[in-house]
């Protein structure tokens, strides 16, 4: 047996209580073996597979908080520091029902690599709780993040481990985060990112991670003698990514038809009215069917289907494993030309193999939504040298940092003979960085 089949073997049997975790190992292994296999010998000897496959450490910790009847609820708090081979542990807090421990690694894992392709100095971490902030009052919330931060304030620091957004965790959330941060530390520094402008924040950073999926979908298409002028586009979701993904794909000619959330999906046939998805989302807090009540003329659907409609690019934007095979199967035969990930691990191992055997282009997540957490390392950069950049500023290094990983998972792709496989390309460059910088500094 190889060595990474056998270390896989060993991960799997270890952890075959975590499959999320386990999928986006898998993915990252299976793209690994020709660039393993040409220096088997040295990785065994550094044991690379086995360290970077096991969390620097993962803290876990009970959340207690008052609710506005004045009972005690009780969530799980976490934070997994994975990697910090190439930099202070970085990645976002997720507030859903459905974080366990096996969905935090797997962000966190995906994480390390996808800093890595950033070309800033950033190691991965996740963290967050089982927390609904859904139905919650603004105090609740509070109540809620101030307690996850009188526990997490121990474990991070400007230099040491940066949080951000995620699912769940937005502007609001990390105002309550930062300012208890401050209360019990007394440190005025950039300990988060996602900030609000007035105290630290970046600009660009709202929009940051849509953005930047599309400045990378320009250059793919570019590429391939395309571009996206008259394009018709499907979105999933319709939070932080899905918004401001639609605005860029609008701004860029793109016609997008369909967005969704948790209960429901969207079809306007006339292109999303994105002033509205806005109004009902980030002020109201409200559900996507409330689209259909503003505007009759689009349908509203119960449950999952935006992937059935025909379009030309497809960018998952809600959540992970909510593009499956049927979904790539209905793709495929109504001729979509690219599916690009604006969330994490949103398409299944299968569905992923489907697109890319039939001829379409697909980027995966750590590529493609790595637009977020570069822009918060712009963030970071700002707050350390304590000066704030302009929003044509920020948006030009962003737009920059997405065409190089572009270049960058091209060429790795092409470099070990599979032009074309952005999958592979992706994991080998985001790898070999983080994998030299273990190697030159010893066993740890
Ligand atoms: P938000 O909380 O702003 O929005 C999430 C959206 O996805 C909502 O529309 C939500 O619907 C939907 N959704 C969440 N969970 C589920 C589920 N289990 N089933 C169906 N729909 C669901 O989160 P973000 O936009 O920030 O994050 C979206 C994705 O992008 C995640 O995978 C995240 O990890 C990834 N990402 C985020 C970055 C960022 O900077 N924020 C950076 C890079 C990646 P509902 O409101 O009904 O729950
Ligand atoms: O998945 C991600 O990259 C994020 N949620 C953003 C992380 C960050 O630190 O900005």
């Amino acid at each position: 047996m190889s060595y990474l089949q056998n270390v896989l073997s060993q991960v799997e049997a270890k952890y075959s209580y975590q499959p999320e975790f386990l999928q986006a190992v898998r993915e990252v292994f299976e793209s690994l073996a020709p660039v393993i296999n040409k220096n088997e010998k040295l990785y065994e000897q550094e044991a690379i597979l086995e360290r970077i496959t096991e969390p620097d450490r993962q803290i876990q910790f009970r959340v207690p908080w008052v609710d506005d009847t004045g009972k005690i609820r009780v969530n799980t708090g976490y934070r997994v520091q994975f990697n910090n081979a190439i930099g202070p542990y970085k990645g976002g807090l997720r507030l859903h029902p459905s974080v366990n421990l096996s969905v935090i690694k797997f962000l966190g894992f995906e994480q390390v690599f996808k800093n890595s392709l950033t070309g800033l100095p950033m190691g991965g971490g996740k963290g967050g709780s089982d927390f609904d902030p859904k139905g919650k009052s603004d105090r609740e919330v509070m109540a809620f993040c101030q307690s996850f931060m009188t526990e997490l304030y121990k474990y991070i620091g400007a230099d040491e481990d940066v949080p951000a957004g995620d699912i769940g965790t937005g502007a609001r959330e990390i105002g309550y985060l930062y300012g208890q941060y401050k209360r019990i530390t007394g440190l005025y520094e950039g300990v988060l990112t996602g900030k609000g402008l007035s105290y630290g924040g970046s600009l660009v950073r709202t929009q940051a991670t849509g953005y930047g999926l599309l400045y990378l979908v320009n250059e793919l298409l570019k590429d391939h003698g395309d571009g996206l002028d008259g394009k018709t586009v499907l979105i999933s979701g319709a939070g932080n990514v899905a918004i401001y993904a639609a605005e860029k794909a609008q701004q860029l000619g793109g016609k997008v038809v369909t967005m969704s959330d948790s209960t429901g999906w969207i079809y306007d046939k006339d292109g999303i009215d994105l002033a509205l998805v806005k109004e009902i989302k980030e002020v109201r807090r409200g559900r996507i069917s409330e689209y259909k009540d503003a505007k009759p003329s689009a349908d509203y659907h119960e449950g999952r289907g935006v992937w059935s409609v025909p379009a030309d690019i497809a960018l998952p934007c809600a959540t992970q494993n909510e593009l499956l095979i049927d979904d790539a199967k209905d793709l495929v035969k109504n001729g979509v030309k690219a599916v690009c990930e604006g969330a994490n691990m949103p398409t299944t191992i299968e569905a992923t193999k489907y697109l890319q055997e039939n001829g379409v282009l697909f980027v995966p997540g750590k590529a493609s939504n790595a637009g977020g957490v570069a822009t918060s390392g712009l963030e970071m950069s700002q707050n350390s040298e304590r000066l704030s950049w302009s929003f044509e500023e920020v948006d030009a290094k962003l737009k920059g940092i997405m065409t190089g990983i572009y270049q960058n998972i091209a060429a790795a792709a092409a470099e070990y003979g599979m032009a074309g496989n952005y999958v592979a390309g992706a994991n080998i460059a985001g790898f070999s960085k983080v994998v030299n910088a273990m190697i030159a500094q010893g066993a740890y």
